[in-house]
């Protein structure tokens, strides 16, 4: 590494140690009875192209505004570059300027802020002002009233600075400069848009003579005794109040009592005061203790399982800026899908958000704002910031800001260190620093494979397979057989894993059985909650959510930033219904034929008294009769048996199906009463299929080709073309192509196979049908329409023999199919194995019975609730914001497509249940669009009636599909009955 004996002269935005002139790093709290004012709202702005910025007019004294006279307006908290000035930028790893440590480009967009202010009436006198920033990226010089109050860097961090001297009544004028790079971009690399400004909050607080300086809430759980322990240390010295306690003491006075513990099920905060001399704050006070025992992280004494998610924040059109709406939105929307867990990804969060932690019940891994992923880039991590000493201060800066904000939050149980940093000295001096500060909570950092810094064994996208040995304490050592040995001894999480980027993740439930299997694996956290798509339109007004390369950027990532479990307006994915469902924390198994359900409550603390279960049974998903079911109050991790009443009698003839729900009991803060938490059902063994009734007829050939009962064919091809008056825009044939998902397609720096790529490779997205025989003269088995053909791609000996067997009985068609591999081995998997067929645009409402409502695939299924569905085509779509394969319906008995007048199709199983797609343009379409605009509908419903269907796996950054959900090449038999559904009119 060079060194630069300049470094001194630096300016402050290229000198990597911390600011100067801030004030030290204290509690956040959200309000008390001191004044505060909020300087949130419209700013004047001008965005310059250099550090200089505006120049010196801009840092003056000058109420009236002169300097700024015809300035922009912009909205604080917010990002210039999602307010027209300039354009985000995205890139995962890379940075997205030249490496050359602490130095930054001298093109540095840079925002002069300014804003004019008057007091309160009432601001008080006495006392101090501290003008406070909740978050500024990624470089701030600041001026009030003419004077410099300092610099500072840091973006996801609060930064203070004493201002009482220099305010008056009237016209202050606060001026901010904020350049986008400084030298605390270096640690700032997280995989996510670039968007610089004053984006959190601007606040002047009132701190009157004798107000807490700072305070910290000690509030353990003692789970052997039932008792909290309390202590508050402040300085100055005042009193605490604990009134539902009956408690009144002095502060660093210790007192014990007995308590509701806090946890993630149970948040139980007690309302408290701390008032000093000049200060009354209201504290919300959770009891509970967390250590790692036994190698077991464990809270109030128990195991936790994380059913987590990683959390950045994201609003499409604010971006980072969060306001309270959405930040409680967010945790709504956890809570209901049953996850209990976040990491905060990779910088703390908005501080609000952790109040809110502590009220709805998360666990919170508080992760300190530390990526130098791109160093990664160059041999043994060569200039990485966290292994140069010229950083360390900084590093150390973060992690007091982080600590000293949010360690009075009972929902903050873990500090992480950062992400993706490798390894240095200056990660091991942030961890001496908050071990000596808080030796109240463990620490976690993943990036540094012999942990020495970590109370975790903490691992991203590992495999189910070393996941499992992981969990048997098996794995690979190291070769430290000292560090190996500390390693084994430590918890592990999955701080990342299932990377839900487009259709996925696949697997989740192979993971979750491990966790539940092995005490030492103490779950994990998705990658990610949210995609962080940016709105834009068409030239002709069309909305979509653009991605990395959309603002012209010279590096860029793509859609790899849209890889969470929500859309990026905050709809559920498939993926969160999925995970839903996975970490549903009770555990039900209906047994028809016994009559039983058997429940096992997997919550770690709580009973099963707030949960109301019930049962419904329906016949081909025609509700007959439901009921309530009584489940004894188990405790966690108890089963019992409980009978299910006796089958009712029905008239209605078909598949009958039991579902076990449960539900919350009462309204929470999180639901409603009704919301369901669990569910299972049972499906009658595959009753056997009802042998079609009525005349068989046999083909024939005439005048307009080859006739079989209401069907008529192309004699050539043998292609059906019509069914009773219904003319098929294309016959059913052998299918094999999906529109590669994010994880078909795989990350370009994995060795696995990747099974797009080899798709593409083998040509199954150009397949060739060439028929062989059209024999309608029947076989030994009967009067059938042969039709043999063998589809392959050009430059191939690669091939699959096709054999359809039509048949007609009554007013049913039946086709059998068989498929046998040709050529030699085959070097890949399959994206499906079907028909596709083509139908009449007025075929657009489709109903079914099967899985539902939303779409499955064979590693993501475990949310397809058997019942009777109808929904538009159109609805039929999931609008992943890169296009690819979507919208399979798992477990399909019979499936029908009509149009406005009732005329249609309908698609029975033959043997086994299928997967059923239809959408308004071909998967060739599908496959070739980059944005949801590119997608048109055309004349055509396209239906894909699926035998099988390759897993998702979660290889966009993760492994594939496990082997058992992966689409070998093999020979396959599957059959399906086709009739025409008259209208009304017909
Ligand atoms: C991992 C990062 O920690 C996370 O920030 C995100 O980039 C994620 O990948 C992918 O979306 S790092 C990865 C190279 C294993």
């Amino acid at each position: 590494m060079r060194t630069r004996p300049a470094d001194d002269r630096l300016p402050y935005h290229e000198d990597p140690t911390p600011g100067s002139g801030t004030l030290p790093p204290r509690a956040w709290y959200a309000a008390s009875d001191a004044a505060r004012l909020s300087l949130d709202g419209t700013w004047a702005f001008r965005l310059t192209a250099a550090a200089d910025g505006t120049g010196a007019a801009f840092t003056g004294d000058d109420p009236d505004g002169t300097a700024t006279a015809g300035w922009d307006a912009i909205t604080v908290p917010g990002h210039w570059v999602l307010q027209g000035h300039g354009a985000p930028a995205y890139t995962n790893v890379n940075y997205p300027f030249p490496v050359d440590p602490p130095r930054v480009p001298s093109e540095n967009p840079t925002g002069d802020h300014r804003r004019v202010f008057d007091l309160l009436g009432d601001w008080p006198d006495g006392g101090d002002s501290v003008l406070r920033f909740e978050g500024v990226e990624s470089c701030a010089r600041v001026w009030l009233n003419g004077e410099e109050l300092g610099t500072f860097q840091g973006s996801r961090l609060p930064h203070e600075f004493a201002v009482g001297r220099l305010l008056r009544p009237r016209g202050n004028v606060l001026a901010v400069r904020v350049h986008q790079w400084s030298a605390g971009s270096y640690l700032e690399d997280q995989d996510m848009w670039w968007l610089p400004g004053i984006f959190r909050d601007v606040t002047l607080l009132h701190r009157p003579a004798g107000s807490p300086a700072d305070f910290s809430v000690h509030a353990g759980y003692d789970h052997t005794t039932g008792e909290g322990t309390l202590r508050v240390d402040c300085e100055p010295a005042g009193r605490v109040t604990v009134p539902e306690l009956g408690l009144d003491l002095a502060t660093g006075e210790e007192i014990t009592v007995p308590v509701e513990p806090w946890t993630a099920e149970t948040p139980r905060l007690y309302d408290a005061v701390l008032a000093t001399d000049g200060e009354r704050v209201p504290l919300r006070v959770g009891f509970r203790t967390v250590r790692v025992e036994d190698g077991v992280f464990k809270a109030n004494g128990r195991r936790v399982l994380f059913r987590g998610v990683n959390r950045h924040e994201f609003h499409p059109e604010r971006g980072r800026a969060l306001d309270m709406e959405t930040m409680r939105q967010d945790i709504l929307l956890m809570k209901r899908h049953n996850i209990n867990a976040v990491r905060t990804s990779h910088y703390p969060p908005h501080p609000a958000f952790l109040d809110l932690c502590d009220e709805l019940g998360l666990w919170v891994v508080d992760e300190c704002d530390l990526e130098t992923h791109g160093f990664t880039s160059f041999e043994g991590w060569r200039g990485n910031p966290v292994a140069d000493p010229r950083f360390t201060p900084a590093l150390l800066d973060r992690a007091r800001r982080m600590v000293e904000r949010d360690k009075n939050h009972p929902s903050v149980v873990v500090w992480s260190l950062g992400n993706e940093c490798g390894a240095g000295t200056g990660l091991s001096a942030m961890a001496a620093w908050i071990r000596e500060r808080d030796p109240s909570r463990p620490l976690h950092y993943e990036n540094d494979p012999s942990c020495p810094d970590s109370d975790f064994y903490s691992r991203m996208y590992a495999s189910h397979e070393e996941v499992e040995l992981i969990g048997r304490r098996a794995e690979e050592p190291l070769g430290d057989p000292l560090a190996d040995a500390r390693r084994r001894s430590l918890p592990f999480v999955l701080c990342e894993y299932a990377h839900a980027m487009g259709n996925g993740p696949g697997g989740l439930a192979e993971y979750q059985r491990l966790f539940e299997t092995y005490e030492r694996l103490q779950g994990g956290f998705v990658w990610e909650w949210i995609d962080h798509g940016l709105p834009r339109v068409t030239p002709e007004g069309r909305p979509y959510w653009a991605y990395g390369g959309d603002f012209g950027e010279e590096l860029h990532d793509g859609n790899f930033v849209c890889d969470g479990l929500l859309f990026p307006d905050r709809t559920p994915s498939p993926g969160l219904v999925e995970y839903k469902k996975v970490v549903e924390p009770v555990r039900i198994t209906v047994d028809a034929a016994a009559g039983t359900v058997r429940v096992t409550n997997g919550h770690d603390f709580r009973d099963l008294a707030h949960l109301a279960f019930g049962w419904r049974h329906e016949v081909e998903g025609v509700a007959v009769a439901s009921g309530t079911l009584a489940v004894p109050a188990l405790a966690p991790g108890d089963s019992a048996y409980v009978p299910l009443p006796p089958a009712p009698a029905t008239e209605l003839a078909g598949e009958p199906v039991w579902t076990v729900t449960a539900a919350l009991a009462d309204d929470t803060l999180w639901a409603p009463a009704g919301h369901t938490v669990a569910w299972a059902q049972a499906t009658a063994p595959a009753a056997p299929r009802p042998a079609a009734t009525g005349t068989a007829h046999a083909p024939s050939r005439d005048a307009d080709g080859i006739r079989l009962g209401a069907a008529r064919f192309d004699p050539r091809t043998g292609t059906l073309l019509a069914l009773g008056g219904l003319a098929l825009r294309q016959g059913p044939r052998l299918d094999l192509w999906r529109a590669p998902t994010d994880n078909d397609l795989g990350a370009d720096w994995q060795d696995d196979v990747r099974h797009a790529p080899l798709w593409r490779q083998v040509g199954l997205h150009r397949l060739q049908h060439r028929v062989e025989a059209v024999d309608a003269a029947g076989d030994a088995a009967g009067d059938a329409l042969l039709v043999r053909a063998r589809v392959a791609p050009a430059a191939s000996d690669l091939g699959l023999f096709a054999e359809y067997r039509w048949t007609a009985v009554g007013d049913e068609l039946l086709l059998a199919v068989t498929v046998t591999p040709d050529g030699g081995a085959w070097p890949c998997t399959l994206p499906r194995v079907g028909l596709r067929l083509g139908l009449p645009g007025a075929y657009g409402d489709a109903t079914w019975f099967g899985g539902g409502p939303g779409e499955a695939y064979p590693d993501s299924r475990a949310a397809s609730v058997t019942g009777r569905y109808a929904m538009p085509v159109d609805a039929l779509q999931t609008p992943y914001v890169r296009p690819q394969e979507n919208g399979a319906r798992a477990g399909v008995r019979w499936a029908e497509l009509r149009a406005a007048g009732g005329a249609g199709l309908r698609i029975a199983a033959g043997d086994d249940p299928f997967w059923f797609t239809a959408r308004r343009w071909t998967s060739e379409q599908l496959d070739a669009a980059e944005h949801t605009t590119d997608l048109v509908p055309g004349d055509t419903v396209w239906v894909n009636i699926d035998h099988a269907q390759h897993g998702l796996g979660s290889q966009s950054c993760g492994p594939g599909p496990l082997p058992r959900h992966r689409l070998e090449v093999a020979p396959a038999a599957f059959s399906f009955r086709f009739s025409a559904l008259g209208g009304p009119a017909a």
